[in-house]
């Protein structure tokens, strides 16, 4: 089945929400980079700067019932689902006052009281626990949706093609999002993936879209029919949105390589079609807001992030003990 795509809009207010909440994971991504380099963080994190659109599309068509599982470059879809900005800073710092009380750090911002059932740093976990998450809300019956988001790389775990099976056999509302970034930490997709991957859903009967995932609107618009494919009982759907990450695989890959995978043409053929200029450029040219409300959006965004510095710099470090007793369930 080939998804439909319409040409609904976001309304002004929409838009402008979803632009102040790219510009949060932007300049969240660029201060995490700053503070790899001043020591601030115990290790090195994967960032998702580019990739807005596509956690911000997703998640404005979620609810905080609904589920999302993330990956090792988790911090804008933790962001996307609406949590606290402190509480990570504190948590990729490693401070007790963290979402995951300092244990977990960078590859780990997850809020349950949101909907994060796990962000992972063991690629493509997240599919078998989103899928898990679709069973328990269709035995709830009260049409809650579990996204799972993960990677190009990931696609080629077989545990996708298990979790496409069971949910579109049992129809359960999961929302599976390939973020295709082109790469698998430093191989091009064209050297270890065959084929085009959404269309991996195609033979199970599951709905697909393929879509520019640094157009927020067209993310958004193909959210508003997918998420309400899930919702409405008919099984799962398939989002396979193109992207790019403008910083390495992780932060500290300039140190690691001795020789570039990427070439300068192509980082600025993407930043060319950057999702949070090209929100902005919409936003100006719908009258939605202008030049100088977009600077104040953008000083908001550098104030939350500022704060949320100032948060985790002044967090307490973790009771070794605790890490032993947390390792337990229910703790
Ligand atoms: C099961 C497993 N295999 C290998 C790795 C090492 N590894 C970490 S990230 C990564 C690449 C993942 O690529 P993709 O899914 O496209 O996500 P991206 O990093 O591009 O966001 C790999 C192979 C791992 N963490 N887990
Ligand atoms: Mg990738």
């Amino acid at each position: 089945m080939a998804a439909s795509a319409s040409n609904i809009q976001p309304d002004d207010g929409v838009l402008i929400e979803m632009y102040r909440r790219m510009l949060l994971i932007r300049k969240s991504e660029e201060q995490l980079f700053r503070d790899v380099k001043l020591g601030r963080t115990p290790g090195q994190v994967h960032l998702s700067d580019g990739q807005e659109a596509v956690a911000i599309g997703i998640c404005s068509l979620l609810e905080d019932r609904d589920q999302i599982t993330s990956t090792h470059r988790g911090h804008g879809h933790y962001l996307a689902k609406g949590c606290d900005v402190n509480a990570m800073f504190a948590e990729i710092y490693g401070k007790a006052e963290g979402i995951c009380r300092g244990m977990g750090g960078s590859m780990h911002v997850a809020d349950y009281s949101k909907g994060i059932v796990g962000a992972n740093g063991i690629v493509g976990a997240g599919l078998g626990i989103a899928t898990g998450a679709g069973l328990a809300n269709q035995l709830e019956g009260e049409g809650r949706v579990a996204a799972c988001f993960f990677g190009d790389g990931a696609a080629n775990q077989g545990s996708l093609m298990e979790c496409l099976n069971i949910s579109s056999l049992w129809r359960l509302p999961v929302l599976f999002v390939c973020e295709n970034n082109g790469y698998s930490e430093f191989s091009p997709s064209g050297t270890v993936t065959s084929g085009v991957i959404s269309d991996r859903a195609k033979p199970f009967g599951i709905p697909v879209w393929n879509i520019d995932g640094n157009d927020v609107v067209d993310v958004w618009r193909t959210a508003l029919e997918a998420v309400d494919h899930c919702r409405s009982g008919a099984g799962p759907a398939f989002v396979e949105a193109r992207t790019y990450r403008y910083s390495g695989h992780f932060s500290a890959e300039a140190m690691v390589l001795s020789t570039p995978y990427r070439s300068d043409e192509e980082i600025e053929a993407w930043r060319a079609r950057d999702p949070v200029a090209r929100t902005r450029a919409l936003i100006i040219g719908r009258e939605a807001a202008n030049d100088a409300e977009c600077e104040r959006m953008e000083l908001e965004a550098d104030a939350h992030v500022e704060g949320a510095v100032a948060f985790g710099e002044a967090g307490t470090a973790p009771c070794p003990g605790t890490a032993n007793r947390l390792m337990r369930a229910g703790s």
